[in-house]
């Protein structure tokens, strides 16, 4: 593989490229009108304007961006996360035009994005998933029996759905069917699928999920896990590796189960499996997602590998350099989405100018970051500015970390994510590692970051007199306002 046309955007191709460029690859950038000034786009070797700023005029035009991998001689496309990268039909186009798709096949891709499909094909590998029905209700009193059989409250899936889309939580057997037939109507509308299917209702769990990587030689390993429980309406905020509450013999139960889920579908490449861990530490299959993820960067911190290397070398063929013995967790990291995005307005996007963007530097401290001072934040895409990641020798010293880096990261110009993370940091429940996906319904609310605020501003009110009054030599120095 001598070049690679990263089919993304943002912080991540930014990410993708410096990999490529450390292995002696050269790089392609694809990039809207709305991103000339892009920092992804100077640092590839060359690029490609492919269309108008909206993403179906621009980075969803798979078409486009394999003509232009022929014009230029790419010989392998990183799909990064989100806009192309589970289109099954994508990675298809590519490798018929003899490129290869850094990613799985077309085949793995297609059945895990069907939810049922992968219930199907994980089945006879004796992976634990929730009770409820494994196939589509198309019968209204098998289903009514099933969820009777698993007890209310239960919850309504869509299985052409995923990250929480098109989920109805139903209580008592009384709303079972008025619920059912919205949630088909949904899914129709949503997704041009209207399959739904039933589990039980897992009421505060946690999300924890497994990093996997396989080569095309069969063999498959587990990079530990992600905790991911720290969301906000199905958005990730907070990410962390590894996970507070694993014990050892949980931990690799769930990578052993992850690792068949991979094999079950002949997965090449890398892939996280999705988990729910119940109070009682009971964990359940609960979908794959088939490409490298938005938080893969704590599972590198703690266990040393670069993730889009090692799928670079899988992609080319080569057989995995690791082996599952070989692998520890080192350490601990944390991750903060920096979202433009304002955290007292319900997290309204909050676009605009970054008249100032410094960012934090040091040791323990990675910033996956895709802007540069003095740019807009575009209208047209996803508002993540950047990742603030640490790294220390434990989780009490990422936290610390953590909450020195927000301090040092100055952002003036737009509203951002970076107080909430203040927040999380800070609260108890996080702190002892006692949440789960609830923490924020549970104890966020505007008030308390608009108190932390005005407590900063307090501090340094007194900072500021403190100072005034040793320049004036004055012997008494004021120690409360
Ligand atoms: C569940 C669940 C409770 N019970 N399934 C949400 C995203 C999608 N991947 C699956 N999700 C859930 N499935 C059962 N049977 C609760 C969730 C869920 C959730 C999962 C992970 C992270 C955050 C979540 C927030 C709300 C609900």
């Amino acid at each position: 593989m001598k070049k690679i046309l990263v089919a993304n955007r943002g912080e991540i191709a930014l990410r993708v490229m410096k990999t490529a460029k450390k292995m002696g690859i050269k790089t392609v950038a694809v990039y809207s009108v709305a991103d000339r000034q892009s920092p992804h786009v100077k640092f590839a070797d060359e690029a490609v304007c492919i269309g108008e700023a909206p993403s179906n005029q621009s980075y969803l035009l798979g078409d486009k961006i394999i003509e232009v991998c022929k014009e230029l001689g790419v010989d392998g496309i990183h799909p990064g996360y989100g806009f192309l990268s589970e289109n099954s039909k994508f990675a298809e186009m590519a490798e018929k035009n003899g490129i290869t798709f850094i990613g799985p096949k077309s085949h793995a891709i297609e059945v895990m994005g069907d939810k049922l499909a992968a219930k199907d094909t994980v089945k006879a590998y004796d992976i634990p998933m929730v009770p409820g029905l494994d196939h589509a209700i198309t019968d209204i009193d098998e289903a009514k029996q099933v969820a009777k059989e698993v007890g209310f409250p239960i919850l309504i899936k869509a299985s052409a759905g995923g990250g929480g889309k098109g989920m109805r939580v139903v209580e008592k057997e009384e709303d079972f069917e008025s619920q059912m037939q919205r949630a088909i109507s949904e899914a129709t509308s949503a997704f041009g699928d209207g399959s739904v299917f039933i589990e039980k209702y897992v009421g505060s769990p946690r999300h924890i999920e497994i990093q996997v990587m396989a080569d095309t030689h069969g063999n498959v390993i587990y990079l530990f896990e992600r905790e991911c429980s720290v969301q906000r309406r199905h958005q990730k905020v907070v990410e962390e590796a590894p996970s507070a509450v694993l014990t050892p013999e949980i931990r690799q139960a769930m990578g052993e189960a992850a690792v068949k889920v991979a094999k079950s579908c002949d997965y090449v490449g890398a892939g996280t499996v999705e988990f729910l861990l119940d109070e009682n530490k009971n964990f359940y299959f609960l979908e794959m997602n088939t490409r490298l993820q938005v938080e893969h960067p704590v599972t590198e911190l703690i266990t040393g590998i670069d993730l889009v290397e090692m799928q670079i070398r899988v992609a080319r063929g080569e057989v995995l350099p690791i082996k599952q013995e070989d692998l520890k967790i080192k350490g601990h990291a944390l991750e903060l989405r920096v979202y433009a995005e304002d955290p007292l307005n319900d997290f309204l996007p909050s676009v605009g100018n970054l008249s100032t963007y410094i960012l934090p530097e040091g040791e323990g401290i990675r910033v996956d970051n895709g802007f540069e001072q003095g740019m807009d934040v575009p209208i047209y895409y996803d508002p993540m500015l950047s990742k603030l990641i640490t790294y220390g020798k434990d989780r009490n010293e990422a936290i610390e970390l953590m909450l020195k880096a927000i301090q040092d990261y100055k952002i003036e110009g737009v509203s951002t994510t970076l107080p909430f993370g203040t927040f999380v940091f800070k609260h108890d429940a996080f702190v002892s590692g006692d949440f789960d996906t609830n923490f924020v319904k549970k104890f966020y609310s505007a008030d308390i970051i608009k108190e932390n605020q005005a407590k900063e501003a307090e501090v340094a009110v007194l900072v500021a007199l403190k100072n005034y009054f040793a320049d004036q030599k004055v012997l008494r120095v004021p120690t409360k306002l």
